[in-house]
């Protein structure tokens, strides 16, 4: 453990980043900038060229902090597996995602604890960092990382320690958002803690992994469970002829005890929409069922049906059907500012609109083509033609750089999905949640 220790405080241990997706192409930026010598694993050959190439994939990193750490002989990207073995410490970082029916889907931190048991050495710090259910870090990787003939907590240090990215963020990054950590055994939290020290200005120990990987999945569940309670809201709002928009403005008011989550056309993202499920999925293990988890998923899955409904009603109140309308949606991808369809409910929508003989097209200055069930399609121009020729011009997603004065000048009809409308006294507005 000394000799671990000693090698990640002079910088001198070799870091392994298992997954150069969202979460482990900007940790090993990170690690790389504090003076490590990097390695990044990934199965994509594509991904790590790209990398070896200095050429980012991924918005929250430039090219210029990748150019800068190949630069310094600070990052290198591999698909060879079997060079796990020349690294002092390893983070997986790869995707937890859902199978069709909702349940977790390990298949990717399985296979990767499948490689790295054929590499494993003594001495080595492996940390999970995947979102996914408590108790996965010691009953699903720890039994195959021990099939290398190695014991956990003894010969090898495992602990878990949930990434916090928030993509896109521009005021959070791995370097002022706490990095929480929690060891199989005390040597393994402290080794975690020391590893995560070089990038991070806080670190926080606890007791097991079971601890982080709740703590996580709960972060998830909380903001999931919070955007239906708005979604629910809304509902009920319309129904009261109340503008929810203006109640949450209200309510922010309050300097303590409340926090503003806001309505909207669903929720996308690779977190949000799926991670709840993971602990809904373990907690039956315990006879436990998670009503809010369950209750919260299904309110946030239904709000792309409920949005079409209130554009159909919305149609025909001005005499028209949503079959045959032509309709344009602004924004493809799954929050504001960004270029990530990922779970995105703007597709959803689109796909419903279609389903209800709606003629849709879409603009998104982030996204030039999206795939759908129906067939792909192409953003087109935010023109005054394009905008007045709609039967209804659809908020979905509300990228700071739309001129929303204009669009309500220019289109007929505009549904706003997302509230950016509020201030606007046009008549040909109307909005979620009024
Ligand atoms: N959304 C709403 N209403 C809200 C907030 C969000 O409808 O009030 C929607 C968004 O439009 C989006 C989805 O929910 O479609 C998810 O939004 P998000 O802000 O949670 O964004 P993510 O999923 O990209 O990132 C989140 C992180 N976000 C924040 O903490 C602000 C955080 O929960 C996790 O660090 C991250 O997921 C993760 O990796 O788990």
């Amino acid at each position: 453990m000394l000799k671990l220790a000693d090698k990640i405080r002079d910088k001198t241990a070799r870091v392994g980043i298992v997954g150069l997706g969202y979460v482990g192409l900007p940790l090993a930026i990170a690690f790389s900038e504090s003076g490590f010598r990097v390695l990044g694993f990934d199965t994509q050959q594509k991904r790590v060229d790209l990398v070896n190439q200095g050429k980012s994939y991924i918005a929250d990193v430039p090219d210029t902090r990748l150019s800068l750490a190949l630069a310094n002989n600070l990052l290198e990207a591999t698909t060879k597996q079997s060079r796990l073995n020349e690294m002092d410490a390893i983070c997986i970082c790869v995707p937890t995602p859902l199978t069709r029916t909702k349940d977790p889907d390990l298949s990717y931190v399985i296979h990767e604890s499948e490689e790295l048991s054929k590499y494993l050495k003594h001495g080595q710090l492996v940390v999970l960092e995947s979102t996914t259910y408590p108790g996965t870090t010691r009953e699903v990787m720890l039994p195959i990382l021990e099939r290398s003939g190695l014991k956990g907590g003894s010969d090898f240090y495992l602990a878990f320690s949930p990434e916090r990215v928030d993509p896109g963020s521009k005021n959070y990054n791995i370097k002022n958002t706490p990095k929480i950590v929690g060891g199989i055994a005390p040597e393994s939290t402290e080794l975690a803690a020391l590893l995560y020290h070089q990038v991070a200005e806080v670190v926080i120990p606890v007791s097991c992994p079971e601890v982080a990987e709740m703590t996580k999945v709960f972060e998830n569940v909380f903001r999931s469970v919070n955007i239906a309670l708005v979604n629910e809201l809304a509902q009920l709002c319309q129904r009261m002829n109340i503008s929810v928009w203006e109640v949450i403005a209200a309510a922010s008011t309050k300097p303590f005890g409340y926090m503003p989550f806001y309505p909207g056309p669903g929720v996308g993202g690779h977190c949000i929409p799926l991670d709840p499920y993971y602990l809904a999925n373990k907690a039956r293990e315990y006879d436990f069922h998670t009503r809010f988890i369950e209750l919260a998923a299904e309110i946030n899955e239904h709000m792309p049906y409920y949005t079409v409904s209130r554009i159909m009603e919305t149609l025909n109140a001005q005499g028209k059907s949503l079959n045959g309308a032509n309709v344009l949606v602004l924004g493809a991808a799954y929050k504001k500012d960004m270029a990530d369809t990922r779970e995105s409910p703007a597709l959803k929508l689109i796909q419903l609109l279609q389903e209800k003989g709606a003629k849709v097209n879409y603009n998104d200055p982030f996204i030039a083509k999206i795939e759908l069930p129906q067939g792909g399609l192409s953003s087109i121009a935010l023109t005054e033609g394009n905008l007045s020729s709609a039967d209804c011009v659809i908020i979905a997603t509300d990228h700071s750089c739309y001129n929303w004065e204009q669009i309500a000048t220019q289109a007929k009809l505009v549904f706003d999905t997302r509230g950016v409308t509020r201030d606007l006294k046009q008549k040909n507005i109307f909005r979620l949640g009024e």
